[in-house]
Formats: structure tokens, C-alpha cells, sequence
């Protein structure tokens, strides 16, 4: 369990960088924000993504630190930023279960005093499974704090539609495999559906993963009001984000 004793080890050892990746508006094309998104830089491996890590983290019950730690430097970063752009963070299930999450974002806006509007939490659809009574309720005092909240991989889980029913998100993000897939019919019927629920329902919705001039196209068309992908920009350090910043707007 090599991997499980340098894990406990990179946050200490300052082996963690957050990168950010940017959402633009689809009809201006105006950066609105970024995703925050870890990164590993391992000694001999190189850098590593979060997706190959992520569960591990989960596993050895170390997620909670690691998580407050890219949601506080996320937090700081943005406030470097102007005041328009927001930053958007991952919540693992494990952190959304946590008795303590709330508290630790309110912490963290009091300390980088980031504006908390500027704050969107993405909650993967996933999380939603359990507990629905004590999933609202969390939900409701996220809101409280004023900060953004996102439903994320829209359309690869169970119970969602019961959720937006029960919740106001303010964004659902679909899940990039129906970009991907827009040449099969059954996925351009769900990347239009979503669009249409979200809208209906007074939601913004979010295309992710547009890599194509002709997939943007399609989010536009089927009424995005934002879209994230690599046709817009792959995750950068947060050094890089100024530059980015003054090209796109
Ligand atoms: O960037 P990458 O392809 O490695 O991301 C893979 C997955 O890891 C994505 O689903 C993303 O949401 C998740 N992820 C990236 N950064 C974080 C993080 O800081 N916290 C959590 N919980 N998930 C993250
Ligand atoms: O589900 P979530 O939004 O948290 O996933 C973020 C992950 O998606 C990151 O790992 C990021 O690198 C990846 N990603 C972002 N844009 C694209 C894209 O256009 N294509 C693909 N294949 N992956 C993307
Ligand atoms: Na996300």
C-alpha cells in the first residue's frame, strides 16, 4: 500500500495543486467561472489526476482534510480574481455526509472573504442516493450561506428528478457522455430534454465536456446557457489564470 502511505504524506509534503479549468457563457463566450480540480504532482509518477485518486482518498479517510484544503486555496485564488468570475468546487460524498461541512465552508468564506454568490458547490448526482430528508437539509443550509449550488453528472444516476422536485439547484450540469454521444439519437433526444427541463424549471443548465466547435453549437442551439470543455480550455495552474482571463474577455 505504497500509494495509500504517499497520499497521506502529499498534503504535508506540498504535493497537491489545484488547476482550473474555465465554464464560459455560451451565447458571449465570456468566462463565468471556474472548476477547481486536484491534481497530484507525484515524485516519480509526474502529475496525476484527481480521478485516479480521488477514491483512495476516500478509502483512508483523509478526503475531509484534503477536501478543505483545495476548497480554502480554490476560495483564495478567486478572490485574486475579478469580482465577476466565480469558482466552483467538487464535494465528494464523503465531505456532503459530514456533520461538519457547512460549518468548514462558512469558515472558509469568513477567512479568504470570498463574496459567497461567488461560490458554487457541485454536488454529483450521486450523493443525492441517500438519506433524502437529510440531504435537503443540508442543501437548504448551503443556501443559507448564499453560495451556488449545482447538480453535477446530471443524467447518469437514479433519483434526480425526485431532488429537483424537493431542491432548487441553481445549475445542472449534464454529463459529458451525452456530448459525446451526439451522433446517436438517444443521446441528442437527452442533451435537448435536459435543456428543456432545466429551463422550465428556472435552472441554468451546463453542457460539459464540448470539445467541438459542432457540439457547441448543439448547446447553443438546444438553449446551455454555459458550456465547459476543452474546446474552451483544458485545466490551467492558477498562474495561468490572468492571462486567460485578459485573452477571453
Ligand atoms: O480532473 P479529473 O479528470 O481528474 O477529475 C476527475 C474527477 O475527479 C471529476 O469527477 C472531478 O469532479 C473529481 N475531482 C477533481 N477535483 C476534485 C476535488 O477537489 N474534490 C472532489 N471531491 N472531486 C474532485
Ligand atoms: O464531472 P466533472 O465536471 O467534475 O469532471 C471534471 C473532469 O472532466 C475533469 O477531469 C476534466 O479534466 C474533465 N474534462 C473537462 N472538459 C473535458 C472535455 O472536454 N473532454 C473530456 N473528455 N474531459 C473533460
Ligand atoms: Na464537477
Amino acid at each position: 500500500r505504497t500509494m495509500e502511505m504517499e497520499l497521506r504524506n502529499a498534503l504535508a509534503a506540498g504535493q497537491f495543486e489545484v488547476y482550473y479549468q474555465p465554464l464560459v457563457r455560451a451565447d458571449s463566450g465570456a468566462v463565468s467561472c471556474f472548476e477547481a480540480l486536484l491534481r497530484w504532482h507525484h515524485p516519480e509518477r509526474g502529475t496525476v489526476s484527481a480521478c485516479d485518486f480521488i477514491s483512495l482518498i476516500e478509502e483512508i479517510g483523509i478526503i475531509g482534510r484534503v477536501g478543505r484544503w483545495v476548497m480554502e486555496e480554490a476560495c483564495r485564488t478567486a478572490t485574486t480574481w475579478p469580482g465577476t468570475i466565480g469558482i466552483v468546487v467538487n464535494l465528494s460524498p464523503v465531505q456532503f455526509a459530514s456533520d461538519e461541512l457547512v460549518d468548514n465552508v462558512r469558515r472558509i468564506l469568513a477567512d479568504t472573504g470570498l463574496e459567497p454568490a461567488r461560490l458554487e458547490l457541485d454536488i454529483s448526482e450521486a450523493i443525492l442516493l441517500k438519506d433524502a430528508g437529510a440531504t435537503v437539509s443540508t442543501l437548504q443550509r448551503l443556501r443559507e450561506l448564499g453560495v451556488q449550488l449545482s447538480m453535477d453528472d446530471f443524467g447518469t444516476g437514479y433519483s434526480s428528478l425526485g431532488y429537483l422536485r424537493k431542491f432548487p439547484f441553481d445549475k445542472i450540469k449534464i454529463d459529458r457522455s451525452f456530448m459525446r454521444d451526439l451522433d446517436s439519437a438517444g443521446s441528442a433526444a437527452i442533451v435537448r430534454a435536459i435543456a428543456g427541463l432545466a429551463n422550465m424549471l428556472g435552472i441554468s443548465a451546463v453542457a460539459e465536456g464540448v470539445e467541438t466547435e459542432d457540439q457547441f453549437a448543439r448547446a447553443q442551439l438546444e438553449g446551455y446557457q454555459e458550456v465547459q470543455g476543452f474546446l474552451f480550455g483544458q485545466p490551467v495552474q492558477g498562474a495561468d489564470v490572468p492571462a486567460l482571463l485578459s485573452r477571453t474577455t
